[in-house]
């Protein structure tokens, strides 16, 4: 199998801020340095330069040289950079680019929903779907769901939240790193000097039904989850009260594609665990602080929630999601819950002030620990999370604790930024094979956030660039040279696995919505189809924008929550 990878002059496809880093890397038989030139539309030179030899790329496998044109620095649109008799995909200079994709990024989540009809006026004709799984047949669920045999005996009312990925199933785990990071978008408004108040991610920037109502938007959509996650706790009066179900979803693994509505199966509340309940703990507890001027009933439902769910936690701290347990759904297990300890404590003092919360915090192994990983945080390992936070929403640490956080934060961005230096195609993890697994392309972009959150911290304009760097990877900077968001790039993946955007095997249905991201080469080729595809591949080549291969091109809300995020900010820079 032998890709089209195109020109072999890799740019970020969507392009470059005005004022900020601009890279791109060639692909060359050639070790010694050759000239590059910027090209208008027109054709004219506007700028030329030398490249620098690099090398053999160890993910990609590939001899390349880097070009850096960031004195270039006057908006334009169609340029292409020339290297070696090659010329580029087109890309733009501009301070709006990333403007639609903070919109874009974010109607994913509403396109994902769950129990509710999707509106074609809202999202385009293609995306309209009746509501799923309100227990409308064939559907079975999840308005009245009873759990695996053994585990209880009551039902429960889980409607609602987003569609996990490219299944229909619903995990809190999951739904937690997720809602927690458009909630911290949300709440980086506040705090950032470079996000204009919040106006960009107030009411009526976002195509949802709740538009205005006078709530931000990305507060609407991030609810629409909260709900979900409010309903997956065990009621009152029942064993393991407090504590919330791991996940729900069907009992037998269904095909492609099939609409939500269609879906026969069974659906099954899988047993409470510790990491399920902190999560709920965590981001009710943001839920708690964050929509209090809006909606105080709803903030004082999220208090209590989290606040029972962490003592609920605390009462049973080793109930552990099974590794197993992965048939009709993922498992999403974890058997290390001290990060989601941490993480939901700092949450919880962050809202309530309360002692016994600071308590817990500084006495976990993560408050001293280093808690970013050259790979990056993800839905098993969160302690960055309450980490983030600790750094960047107001609290009352004495003043050298809060130093130490945030120097922390710095020390972190400092590592991420000399890894990009390193990496002839500027990503912000490791070169090796170890980088690309299951989700990666969300784990180059929360390493993004924390270059990101250290500029909010310092203003040092390293951070912002390492953090505009870091996404030229992700839109076509690569051995592939594919922008991995949907309608963002001129080559761009647009198959991504999925039940709902089918458009690969059903051309009646959509492919995915602009703004959605794969989750990228993964060495380990867990699919049956990229195994037979992709076996020998250099880890960078481990890629297939096809939709039977859901372990390198599924979409999921958690990698779409980290683009969110970064996007936003991305955004913010381009206006700064
Ligand atoms: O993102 C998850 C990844 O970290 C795991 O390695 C992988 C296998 O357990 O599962 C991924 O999550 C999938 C989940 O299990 C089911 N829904 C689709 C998710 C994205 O592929």
């Amino acid at each position: 199998y032998e890709p089209d990878t195109g020109p072999r002059v890799r740019v970020n496809q969507v392009g470059y801020l005005p004022g900020g880093p601009k890279n791109a890397t060639v692909v060359t038989e050639a070790t010694e340095p050759l000239p590059w030139r910027l090209r208008s539309a027109d054709g004219d030179v506007l700028a030329e330069g030398t490249t620098t030899p690099r090398g053999v790329d160890p993910a990609s496998g590939q001899n390349v040289q880097t070009a850096d044109f960031s004195a270039y620095r006057t908006p334009g649109t169609g340029l292409r950079l020339e290297i070696d008799g090659e010329a580029s995909h087109p890309f733009d200079i501009s301070g709006g680019l990333y403007e639609r994709l903070r919109a874009d990024s974010l109607q994913f989540f509403y396109a994902q929903r769950s129990g509710i009809a999707i509106d074609g006026a809202l999202l385009g004709e293609a995306y309209a779907r009746p509501a799923g799984h309100l227990g409308v047949a064939p559907n079975q669920g999840d308005t009245d769901v009873p759990c695996q045999p053994g585990v209880c005996d009551y039902r429960l009312d889980v409607r609602g939240g987003w569609y996990d990925a490219g299944d229909h199933g619903k995990y809190v785990v999951n739904g937690g790193i997720a809602t927690y990071q458009l909630l911290s978008a949300f709440e980086r408004t506040k705090t950032a000097a470079t996000a204009g108040g919040g106006a960009a991610l107030g009411d009526g920037t976002l195509r949802v039904p709740e538009h205005g109502n006078g709530v931000p938007d990305i507060l609407d959509e991030a609810r629409w989850e909260l709900e979900f996650l409010l309903r997956m706790q065990v009621p009152a009066g029942q064993p393991l009260a407090g504590m919330a179900h791991h996940k729900i979803h069907d009992r037998n693994w269904t095909g492609l594609p099939l609409a939500p509505h269609d879906d026969p199966q069974p659906r099954e509340l899988h047993p409470p665990s510790t990491a399920a309940t902190l999560n709920l703990a965590a981001v009710a507890a943001q839920c708690a602080r964050l929509y209090a001027p809006y909606d105080a009933a709803f903030a004082g439902r999220c208090r209590t929630a989290a606040t029972t769910a962490y003592a609920a936690a605390k009462a049973h701290p080793d109930r552990y999601a099974s590794p197993a347990d992965s048939t009709g759904g993922g498992a999403y297990d974890d058997t290390r819950v001290t990060d989601e300890f941490y993480w939901a404590a700092v949450e919880l003092w962050l809202t309530t002030g309360a002692p016994a919360y600071l308590a817990d915090l500084t006495a976990s192994p993560h408050h001293t620990q280093d808690v970013f990983e050259p790979r990056g945080f993800g839905w098993q390992g969160v302690a960055a999370l309450g980490r983030l936070d600790l750094a960047t929403v107001p609290n009352a640490l004495p003043a050298a604790e809060l130093a130490r956080v945030r120097a922390s934060v710095i020390d972190a961005a400092d590592g991420y930024l000399a890894e990009l230096r390193r990496q002839a195609y500027g990503l912000p993890m490791p070169g090796d094979a170890g980088s690309y697994f299951w989700g990666g392309n969300s784990n180059v972009l929360n390493n993004t956030v924390v270059l990101a959150t250290a500029f909010d911290l310092t203003g040092d304009a390293r951070y912002r660039d390492g953090a505009v760097q870091a996404v030229d990877y992700l839109f076509g900077r690569n051995a592939l040279n594919i922008s991995y968001v949907t309608g963002w790039g001129e080559h761009a993946a647009r198959n991504q696995h999925s039940r709902i955007f089918a458009h690969q095997l059903d051309p009646n249905l959509p492919h995915p919505p602009a703004g959605s991201l794969a989750g990228g080469p993964n060495a380990a080729l867990q699919d049956p189809f990229a195994a037979q595809l992709l076996a020998g591949c250099a880890p960078m080549f481990c890629y297939v924008d096809d939709i039977n291969s859901y372990s390198t091109n599924e979409v999921a809300i958690n990698w779409n929550s980290a683009l969110a995020w970064v996007a936003s900010f991305l955004a913010d820079q381009g206006a700064a």
